[in-house]
């Protein structure tokens, strides 16, 4: 096996091209391999095979900069960048992550999860390579799919004034998660469909072929016949108008799966200079046929088998699954009612509201923040928007929920999905500062419905909230609980009001969200020893539950607040607030995330590891109510750096 032997791009040089071919072809089958085992973003990475071992056969990295977008593409550059032998690791606690870390590689120059930063951190990285007079190459890598976000065109609208020198991959499937959507993505395939292009593609590919790729010569091969290739290069500029005119040489597209056209193509232009960008075609899921015939499912998938393509678990009800449902049947009642995503629409549940009432259904392509404004916008005309964004991505639209929804005191609905630890995506993903980021913007009410049912009457309580945006967030899958019956009658929640949900004798816990059932789960543990601890639920982030609490703090020696957001301004910290503000001498003992990035790992085992999970809460109490703690020790900073 040649990939056994190619342990970093330097042994990668080494080969000559029918060995980088058969290489490629290795890769391909241990990405497969691995996923099949461990979940993750196969088809992306099954796409950039080719175009990775091309990048770093090409490029004298790590001198030279790669720097990938997402991430999620980018499993053959892990392999081929000295994680080959730890590949099997991919997604695991403690084993390599799944997107780029700063710290894990050298080779990971710049960290990433959320999309379209690659083209301003190239910028940045290139500026700062001119100021301090060094000398090597930079080259961004960019999928077609966040090319629908604002940051790119800021990064190229600086990039392009400056001058700047670095060279951009816009990597181009054709697909975001779903299909792409827009404008921009409708312009990319113009390029492609061009007659003109594929007269071009004929003629390079001619011309690439008659050179001599014979053994180890491939360099000299690339210099001999790189002026006319070049010439060529010259000739493929016409269609990439759009690019030139914001400054930017372009060249392709050209087949990001050859490597006889790869390899030329990409050395010459990366031997030029000034801002440049190169268009190349790549197959999402190429090379394993359910994902070539499905890449939206393949995009991020569990574990599966390799035969079939059949997952080897099948979930059950999931929080997402309740949404879908919850908002078709308000949809139905109420035509006001529209529905809005950033990129997502099958991982928010949208996909059967996107069929079922296509004029009110609105996917902005990977643009939270123009989806949050133009949301309020709606707003201001008399519609209900509900915006459908996973926790982790709507950070990126905190400006607007502060300026432009909640200033303005817009009823605008936020459905937030993945809110809590997300498992194995990790740092990058997990929604674990909303309550934070949400808690802090006046006028925004919050909720955190506990199970499927509690969240279909949190979308009916939230439709009928008309003074200022109402978010609420859930988590990623089902809530496991038994007797979850959508069919029962929505119930609107009163605002600002929990719920009890158990008595007790000396404590009581209050939850948020999920939480709330590993606290009762607790209790049940602890009643085996004879500590009777109290639950409720407090469904309301914003507005607190005051009289509750309150009660509380009569009733029970200690209270405790458990939540799966970060420690820091979470609910925990509100009911702490709210006791100081009232001049309670007590204080709530906080069971909360450390205020650090929490790493990649199972839920299970992050619940576990960061006292969250039933029997660690049950610890907690226990500590406390027997062993007369008073506080309890988060673990130590060991915080995830990305
Ligand atoms: C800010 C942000 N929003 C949404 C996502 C979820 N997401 C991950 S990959 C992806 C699609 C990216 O498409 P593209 O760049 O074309 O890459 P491809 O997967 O097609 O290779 C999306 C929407 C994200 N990572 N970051």
């Amino acid at each position: 096996m040649i990939h056994e032997k190619v342990k970093n791009p330097e042994d990668l040089r080494k080969l000559n091209i029918g060995q980088l071919k058969i290489l490629a072809q290795e890769i391909r089958q241990e990405i497969i391999q691995v996923i099949s085992e461990v979940g993750g973003h196969l088809a992306s990475s099954l796409g950039t095979v080719e175009l990775t071992i091309a990048l770093h056969y090409v490029m004298n990295t790590p001198q030279d900069k790669l720097i990938w977008d997402v991430g999620h593409q980018a499993y053959a550059h892990k392999i081929l960048t000295d994680r080959g032998e730890r590949f099997h690791t991919l997604r695991e606690m403690e084993g390599l992550s799944g997107f780029l870390k700063r710290h894990e590689s050298e080779y990971d120059v710049f960290g990433a999860g959320h999309a379209s930063t690659s083209l301003a951190a190239a910028f940045g990285i290139a500026r700062a390579r001119d100021l301090k007079k060094e000398d090597f190459k930079v080259v961004a890598v960019i999928g077609d799919g966040s090319m629908t976000c604002g940051l790119a065109y800021e990064a190229l609208n600086s990039a392009s004034a400056f001058g700047t020198d670095f060279m951009v991959i816009l990597n181009d499937n054709e697909m975001s998660i779903a299909r792409n959507v827009g404008a921009i993505p409708k312009m990319f395939s113009r390029f492609i469909s061009d007659e003109w292009y594929n007269y071009s593609k004929v003629r390079l590919e001619g011309m690439v072929n008659r050179l001599r790729f014979g053994q180890h010569k491939i360099g000299e091969g690339i210099v001999k016949f790189s002026h006319r290739v070049e010439e060529f290069v010259k000739g493929l500029i016409v269609p990439g108008i759009f690019f030139e005119e914001l400054g930017f040489r372009y060249v392709g597209p050209i087949d990001g799966h050859n490597l006889d056209v790869l390899l030329p193509t990409l050395k010459t232009i990366l031997n030029s200079k000034g801002p440049r960008v190169l268009h190349v075609m790549t197959m999402k899921g190429k090379g394993y046929s359910f994902a070539e015939k499905n890449p939206e499912k393949y995009h991020s998938a569990s574990p599966f088998f390799i035969e079939t393509g059949e997952p080897k678990q099948k979930g059950g009800l999931t929080f997402t699954d309740a949404f879908g449902r919850a908002i078709l049947e308000q949809a139905e009642k109420d035509e006001r009612i529209v529905a809005i995503t950033a990129a997502m629409p099958g991982g928010t549940g949208l996909s059967e509201f996107a069929q079922r009432f296509p004029q009110r259904f609105f996917d902005f392509g990977i643009a939270e923040s123009a989806a949050v404004i133009a949301a309020a916008g709606m707003a201001c005309e008399g519609l209900k928007p509900v915006v459908a964004i996973y926790s982790t991505f709507l950070q990126r639209a905190f400006d607007m929920l502060v300026h432009d929804v909640a200033l303005q005191g817009l009823p605008v609905v936020f459905a937030l999905d993945r809110g809590g630890i997300v498992g194995q995506d990790g740092p990058t993903h997990h929604g674990t500062f909303d309550l934070s980021y949400l808690r802090m913007i006046p006028n925004m009410t919050i909720m955190a419905p506990r199970s499927e049912e509690e969240l279909r009457n949190a979308l009916a309580t939230a439709l009928v909230h008309e003074n200022g945006p109402v978010a609420f967030r859930y988590p990623r899958g089902g809530s496991g609980l038994k007797n979850i019956n959508l069919e029962r009658p929505v119930r609107i929640f009163k605002t600002g009001r929990g719920e009890w949900l158990r008595n007790g004798e000396k404590a009581v816990i209050i939850g948020a969200g999920t939480m709330t059932n590993h606290a009762l789960e607790a209790a049940e543990l602890l009643d085996q020893e004879g500590l009777h601890v109290a639950v409720a639920d407090a469904r309301f982030v914003k507005p607190l539950d005051e009289d509750m609490i309150l009660q509380a703090v009569e009733k029970y020696d200690r209270i405790f607040t458990v939540e799966d957001n970060t420690v820091a301004g979470g609910f925990g910290s509100a009911v702490n607030e709210f006791l100081s503000s009232r001049g309670v001498e007590k204080s709530c003992i906080m069971l909360a995330l450390p205020d650090i990035f929490i790493e990649h790992g199972t839920p299970t085992e992050l619940y576990e590891k960061y006292g969250l999970s039933p029997a660690r809460i049950a610890d907690s109490v226990r500590a406390v109510l027997r062993a007369g703690h008073d506080r309890i020790p988060y673990p130590a900073a060991s915080s995830t750096k990305i």
